[in-house]
């Protein structure tokens, strides 16, 4: 290996999206490894903890844990703060996000079609809805979390809101987040932005 490989499934969202997303816009020259899920139990075994994102350097042991690889690359590459309280809050914020995804997991995988439409809902109404409320609340009036200058949590607050937005979640309304407009405006401003835009235009498979 001779580059950074950032290994993830073939899907462009989540966990693996944004740290793709933080290496382009790095500038990080990288191997966007796709593993099929067919090819998942094999690679399984070789990750940190049982799971992907993983960023294998050359010479080093591989990196798991989404919030950790995004925090090493912002640091390696000016998009994470130099000030240890600075960086502390952004990470709280990314841990936020982290949570949020393992409370909406569960919800997810019910499959009955009116327990599922219940929860649903009811996460969306709860969870989401106080999700939004708290992040929003951390917010300032400048484009992203940190000023004018995209960061790291910037893309992750980034890829949370598209997906929660997205319709993609059925009986989660793509208004989950109207009571948000910080939050809102950070989303627009890093879809927006023009290496967000180069990455999404290479056309990967578009996913929320
Ligand atoms: N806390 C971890 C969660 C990693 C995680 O759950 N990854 C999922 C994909 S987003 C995964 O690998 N799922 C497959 C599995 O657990 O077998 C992180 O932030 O990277």
């Amino acid at each position: 290996m001779t580059r950074p490989r950032l290994v993830y499934f073939d899907f462009a969202g989540s966990r693996g999206e944004e740290c793709r997303i933080a290496l382009h816009l790095a500038g990080v020259d990288f191997d966007d490894v796709r593993i099929t899920d067919a090819d998942w139990p094999a690679y399984k075994p070789r990750t940190p903890f049982g799971a992907m994102p993983v960023l294998e350097l050359p010479g080093q042991p591989p990196l798991a844990e989404s919030n950790a690889i995004l925090v090493y690359i912002g640091r390696q590459h000016g998009l994470h703060p130099k000030d240890d309280l600075q960086a502390a809050l952004h990470e709280a914020l990314m841990s936020y996000a982290e949570e949020l995804r393992h409370q909406i997991s569960p919800v997810l995988r019910i499959t009955d079609p009116a327990q599922k439409r219940a929860a649903r809902e009811e996460l969306a109404r709860t969870v989401l809805a106080n999700w939004g409320r708290q992040v929003e609340r951390q917010l300032g009036d400048s484009a992203f979390v940190g000023g004018d200058q995209i960061q790291v949590v910037d893309i992750k607050l980034y890829l949370v809101v598209r997906w929660l937005t997205s319709g993609t979640m059925d009986h989660v309304p793509t208004s989950v987040l109207d009571h948000c407009p910080k939050l809102l405006r950070l989303f627009r401003q890093v879809g927006a932005h023009p290496g967000v835009q180069a990455w999404l235009a290479r056309g990967q498979r578009p996913a929320a």
